[in-house]
């Protein structure tokens, strides 16, 4: 059991579980994750792209499309999801406290100006496994607020090397990412951040 640094309203926050150096070999597996399965600009039902760009890896990946949000086994482009990567699984397996691996890996490109507005993930089956988040390059912005839309909000900076989880009584509070803090970060050359989320789907 690694204890969090900090939890707020029971989202616990791990700072710089990650070494430079681990965050490095991270990046170079997701660069193969991507080269396999390339970002896409996911759209909502309204049409609206979103700012973030995502693939994922593993058994399922989440799209979004005038069709709704949902997990699909097949990227958009057709190709089945590379497997997740085992220095991933590998933090899935000494933080999340669940006796399954995630079947979803999914990566989240924020350039500067990306943003996620608040909202919940509830397109999993069994909410009591946990939604397991790790962060790479660029600092965000994160905004956590409560089980329902609206009330009170709390915001936190998550930086290259945190991991952050969604579990037991925070496992369905809104929460979303404001900003990204631009060049906080060396460790993509080109800037933004890549945020990995681990999820059980079925
Ligand atoms: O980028 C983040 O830190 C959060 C991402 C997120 O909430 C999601 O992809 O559902
Ligand atoms: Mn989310």
């Amino acid at each position: 059991m690694t204890l969090p640094t900090f939890s707020v309203r029971g989202v616990p926050v791990w700072k710089a579980f990650l070494s430079p150096e681990q965050q490095s070999r991270l990046v170079l597996d997701l660069r193969e994750v991507v080269r396999q399965a390339p970002l896409f600009h996911p759209v909502t039902m309204r049409g609206k792209e979103m700012s973030v760009r995502m693939t994922s890896a593993g058994q399922y990946g989440w799209v979004s499309d005038r069709r709704g949000y949902r997990y699909e086994q097949v990227h958009p482009a057709g190709m089945e999801w590379p497997p997740i990567p085992d220095a991933v699984l590998e933090v899935w397996r000494t933080l999340s406290g669940y006796d399954r691996d995630p079947q979803s890996c999914l990566v989240n490109f924020y350039d500067a100006s990306a943003r996620m507005g608040l909202h919940q993930d509830r397109d999993e089956a069994d909410f009591s496994a946990p939604v397991l988040s790790i962060s790479l390059g660029d600092a965000a912005l994160f905004r956590v607020g409560n089980a329902e839309r609206g009330g009170s909000t709390e915001s936190f900076w998550l930086e290259s090397g945190d991991v952050m989880a969604l579990t037991g009584e925070s496992r369905l509070l809104f929460h979303g990412v404001d900003r990204i803090r631009a060049g906080s970060s060396s460790l993509l050359p080109k800037g933004g951040r890549i945020n990995v989320t681990l999820r059980v789907v079925t």
